[in-house]
């Protein structure tokens, strides 16, 4: 029997109801998804942006395609075009749409037609509190999500804040696809540990596409 000297980095995991952790599933596509992100990056910057309450984010964002998630003093929302330059949000790249379309439908969503990919930055210490993605106009479309570079540790929690969290650690190339019953669940990262990655260095990238209109 020949061995699968890649078993341990593409699994299948069901995560809950809805949840699927697709182990390495984009480690295929790193080279291509980390040169387009450069070139999302060069036209719209990462950048701390800041909650109805004041509060800088300590995750830096920024977005592409045909909407972009932003918050700001009046509130969280989609927006077609970045606050910072008043331009659209730079096109999903052809890799990005197919990377989630391809995910989703492993999952067993066919169909998934994403127009909006949050792009998130960690540092050291970066930590994203528990929260529910509520600003999408459909909870019927999952939403995907790739995370490249720095491993961290990700809290899937319950349908209520107060539910105790899960610890799911997520590697370079893990993808999780989050619908169904799971859409609504409430979500964080822990505070990102340091480490050097070849691919981002210092940083956790994550991708969260959505259909967001
Ligand atoms: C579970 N991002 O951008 S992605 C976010 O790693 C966000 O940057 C995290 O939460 C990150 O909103 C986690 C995983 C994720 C995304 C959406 C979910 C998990 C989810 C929606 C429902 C349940
Ligand atoms: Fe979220």
């Amino acid at each position: 029997m020949i061995p699968d000297l890649f078993e341990g980095e593409r699994r299948d995991v069901p995560l809950a109801p809805g949840a699927i952790l697709l182990g390495g599933f984009a480690l295929p596509f790193e080279g291509p998804l980390v040169a387009a992100l450069g070139r999302v990056v060069e036209r719209a910057p990462f950048r701390h942006m800041v909650t109805p309450g004041g509060h800088r984010m300590s995750v830096a964002m920024t977005n592409c395609g045909a909407a972009g998630w932003v918050t700001d003093r009046t509130g969280y929302r989609y927006d077609g075009h970045d606050p910072e330059s008043g331009r659209r949000w730079p096109p999903m790249p052809d890799v990005f749409a197919d990377l989630a379309v391809q995910a989703a439908a492993r999952a067993g969503f066919d169909g998934f037609a994403p127009d909006a990919c949050l792009v998130n930055r960690y540092e050291p210490g970066t930590r994203l509190s528990l929260h529910q993605d509520k600003n999408e106009r459909d909870f019927e479309a999952p939403i995907v999500s790739v995370s490249l570079g720095l491993p961290a540790v990700f809290l899937f929690g319950g349908s209520h804040r107060a539910d105790t969290p899960r610890r799911v650690p997520l590697a370079h190339g893990d993808v999780v696809v989050w619908g169904g019953p799971a859409r609504l669940r409430y979500h964080g990262v822990m505070p990102l540990e340091p480490g050097h990655h070849p691919l981002t260095g210092g940083h956790r990238i994550n991708l969260t596409f959505r259909k967001a209109t």
